[in-house]
């Protein structure tokens, strides 16, 4: 840790006055070289990119800083209420583009490189993307960053500063390879370390009971194995505002306490090796989406945010107030992104009563007054439990209190349901077994104040099955709050054409308030704006198609509908019915039925958690199919198909812009909202969906006709379970049958034989989960219905318009403005840059 500096007085405010920065072409540009030259030590001869992106990331970062120092002095003046939003995970992508934008000095900064022959294009490329996250839960927690931060309010993210982020994605011969992601290699110039903030985090050992002088109980937890957590901030710019908010990311580090035992019993190494295992808590991401994997280090480093969090909050909390925690819910809100930071329940407990000697009255108030809860996915092989043996050996301390919220919480429902007992068990924390586990979903709506779905019938269905005895119990601690996705990033940056076509007819006051897209709708009867919107498209989708043909070698003609389906692949999404869909369209065209075809690039991204198999297969399916298709002249003037590699962030900014068609195709009643979908939207696609998640809100917003709707509705798909035969539907549906033929026949696997079994099984199998075979037809109809939409430009066009024009409600402003409003109730600040 740093030594303080020797000074007799507190240092003077002058030490940290300083002028404020311009933001001029000149003064960006002479900033760059004195950091290019001084700090960096380049000279003339250096080739490097690297250098220049550094130095113009340092030149931008202290813009950054500037405002971020007022910000924070303005929240303190303000006595700000704050909410801190924990989370695994926070997928930020790329940091630069986003710093120019969010500051206003995109031109600036492009004018002041282009004066020194530098591509602007060139440096934002060179950056790695942040990929501290799985899917839609981590993007969704950067998206809520963006908005809080462009509406003032005091909002702090906590998660884990992983070494390596989420595996970068190879195909080889069409399988999936993982190769680990070391995000950091070239450093990361928007992260300040601050160890002046370290807390230390406790593992294993045991409770000891003592009496205080007063002869009151108390307990304390001994003879633990600590590890260290080192905050790296990064900072979160609103959008124009002179707001930047901390995002603050936890680092394990040993504690350099060699155990002397072990030390002196001659294990040297052993002792220095239990240093790497202490930094291992934060060495990698788990690479699941909506899918658990139990593994013991992923509840160490559940903990180690939770616990890093909480004395961070706490060490400020004590530094104003002592130990007077009267007014800590009033002043503080933790939002849980699902329950992977759940311990933090009985941690907060926890530090209550053993470290601030609070009884359990009263920091039970105080917990279950400041979390909340937000739930992101019914799936069951999702629902985090902890088998309670783990618990035990790694976490004692939280056991014992976890056992006590439990014996409180059956105390009530037993009020609530004399006498059942039936009841008692199904709700209990602890589900019991031969292996007894915690069932962390229910000891966090236990311990919040409010639980929330993340879009309408995701939070009905909350209600009505997963959660419901809960929801008999406490009503109002349910609420819905729809996802969205920020119109900085998602927009503003990625899509500049439709900017600049926007910005000219109704202002750019948008950015801010999307709800004011609406005024496109009349647009999209102005034969001339369509004009404009199909060129920016067209533009867009050039752009696609060179990302497509680089990365895929794959030609993808821009005159052709795009038809994207990108996000995690998982079996419930159902890339598998996208592709059957494709075989379809091939076996048309081998058939020769193609008069008034409309030509189709279809394009799929996405990574499989590695232990997944069956998402694997789909990956390989996708590729061999994509093979044939593309190999085969027949097909050359009707169908392209390729696999991106490596879905990311930074591929989104492209791939959204470019897509006239967004397949959002799951199986109704499993995607808990979807945030893809309206990405899509905001760029002009058109959406191909069931009515699952926030494509019901999609389609409420833009209207039936400009939807493509097809599919089982959830309750339908429940009702069809007990007698689904997909072997009827197929022996009934020629497309189908057609299309399983050729896979049954090996037709795309002809030199490896079988490895397509599994899946054409799990097709025909009555207890397939995920009933493709059901929704197969209906598919296939729907996406008749995108061709000949497609085939009517002016039709298209004015769709596209339309979806544009309703995707406000789907801006995360919107959306922090309902956590605000319900939950947060915090006050925005404006800071004072003077
Ligand atoms: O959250 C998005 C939704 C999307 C939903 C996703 C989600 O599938 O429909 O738009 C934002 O609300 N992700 C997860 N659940 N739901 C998720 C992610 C990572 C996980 C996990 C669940 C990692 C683990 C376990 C469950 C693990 O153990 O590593």
């Amino acid at each position: 840790m740093p030594t303080r500096l020797l000074c007799l007085s507190e240092p003077k405010p002058s030490i940290t006055k300083l002028p404020p920065l311009g933001m001029e072409a000149r003064d960006i540009s002479s900033d760059f070289r004195r950091y290019y030259v001084r700090t960096l030590g380049r000279d003339k001869h250096c080739r490097s990119t690297h250098y220049v992106y550094n130095a113009l990331s340092l030149t931008l970062r202290d813009r950054l800083m500037e405002r971020w120092q007022a910000t924070y002095y303005a929240y303190d003046a303000a006595k700000s209420r704050f909410t801190y939003y924990l989370s695994m995970e926070f997928l930020i992508g790329r940091s630069l583009g986003n710093a120019m934008l969010n500051l206003g000095v995109q031109n600036a900064a492009e004018k002041a490189m282009y004066d020194l022959g530098i591509h602007l294009e060139e440096l934002v490329e060179h950056e790695n993307d942040a990929g501290l996250g799985n899917g839609g839960l981590g993007r969704l927690a950067a998206c809520f960053l963006d908005s809080c931060a462009t509406l003032g309010l005091p909002v702090m993210g906590y998660g884990m500063h992983y070494e390596y982020g989420m595996f970068r994605q190879h195909i080889e011969n069409g399988h999936q390879v993982e190769e680990p992601d070391h995000w950091l290699r070239n450093g990361h110039p928007w992260e300040i370390v601050r160890p002046e903030y370290t807390q230390r985090i406790q593992y294993g050992g045991r409770t000891e009971f003592y009496k205080d002088d007063a002869g009151v109980t108390h307990a304390r937890w001994v003879d633990t194995h600590d590890v260290l957590a080192v905050p790296c901030d990064i900072p979160v710019p609103g959008f124009e505002n002179g707001t930047v908010n901390t995002l603050r990311l936890w680092k394990a580090a040993a504690t350099d306490e060699f155990d002397l035992e072990e030390f002196n019993a001659g294990d040297y190494t052993r002792s220095v090796a239990d240093k790497n295992s202490a930094e291992n808590i934060s060495m990698v991401l788990y690479p699941n989406d909506a899918s658990e994997n139990g593994k013991e280090l992923r509840l160490k480093q559940q903990y180690f945010l939770a616990s890093a969090s909480l004395k961070d909050v706490i060490r400020h909390w004590v530094s104003h107030h002592g130990n007077d925690f009267s007014q800590f819910a009033a002043q503080n809100c933790f939002q849980l992104n699902d329950t992977h930071p759940t311990i933090a329940i009985p941690e907060l407990m926890r530090l209550l009563m053993d470290e601030h000697g609070k009884g359990w009255t009263e920091a039970w108030k105080i917990t279950s007054s400041t979390m909340a809860y937000t739930n992101h996915t019914l799936l069951p092989e999702a629902l985090e439990r902890w088998p309670v043996r783990l618990f035990q050996q790694l976490l004692p301390r939280l056991l014992d209190i976890i056992y006590e919220i439990n014996a409180r919480f059956l105390g009530e429902v037993s009020k609530h349901w004399p006498g059942d007992t039936g009841r008692l068990k199904a709700v209990s924390i602890i589900e019991e077994g031969p292996a007894p586990q915690v069932r962390m979903a229910y000891l966090a709506i236990v311990g919040s104040f409010s639980v929330n779905g993340v879009a309408e019938l995701h939070s009905q269905l909350l209600k009505e099955g997963l959660f419901h005895d809960f929801y008999s119990i406490w009503p109002q601690k349910f609420n819905n709050k729809t996802n969205g996705v920020t119109p900085r990033r998602w927009v503003a940056w990625c899509n500049p054409g439709m900017t600049e076509l926007i910005s000219s007819e109704i202002g750019h006051g948008w950015i801010t308030d999307l709800s004011q897209l609406s005024q496109l709708k009349p647009l999209a009867e102005n034969a001339e704006f369509r004009r404009r919107w199909h060129e920016v498209k067209q533009e867009n989708k050039a752009r696609l198609s060179k990302l497509v043909s680089l990365e895929c070698n794959v030609i993808f003609d821009p005159s052709f509908m795009f038809d994207v389906q990108v996000k995690r692949i998982h079996e419930y999404k159902r890339q598998l019915l996208n592709i059957l869909h494709v075989i379809h369209l091939y076996d048309r065209i081998k058939r020769g039925d193609t008069a008034n075809w409309t030509p189709r690039c279809v394009l799929f991204g996405g990574k499989a958690a590695p232990g997944y198999a069956m998402a694997k297969r789909t990956i390989k399916l996708i590729n061999n199919v994509a093979k044939v298709v593309n190999e085969d002249p027949a097909t050359q003037d009707f169908l392209r198909v390729a696999f991106l590699p490596n879905y990311r962030v930074s591929a989104m900014e492209v791939i959204a812009p470019g897509t006239d068609l967004s397949e959002q195709i799951s199986t109704a009643g499993k995607e808990a909202s979807g945030t893809g979908n309206m990405k899509f939207m905001m760029n002009g696609a058109i959406t191909i969906g069931t009515l699952d998640g926030a494509n019901i809100e999609i389609r409420e917003e833009v209207g039936p006709d400009n939807f493509i709707l097809f599919g089982l509705t959830a309750p339908q798909v429940e009702a069809m379970r007990s007698h689904y035969n997909p072997n009827e539907i197929i022996a009934k549906d020629e497309n189908l049958g057609r299309v399983l033929s050729l896979l049954e026949s090996g037709f795309f696997n002809q030199f490896e034989p079988q490895i397509f079994d599994c899946i054409v099984d799990s097709i025909r199998n009555p207890h397939d989960p995920w009933m493709t075979a059901a929704d197969f037809p209906a598919y296939v109809d729907a996406q008749r219905t995108a061709s000949l939409l497609y085939h009517d430009r002016d039709r298209w066009l004015r769709m596209s318009i339309l979806n544009s024009a309703a995707s406000g409600r789907f801006s995360t402003d919107r959306t922090m403005q309902d956590y605000n409003r319900d939950i947060w109730h915090l006050t925005p600040v404006k800071p004072d840059r003077e």
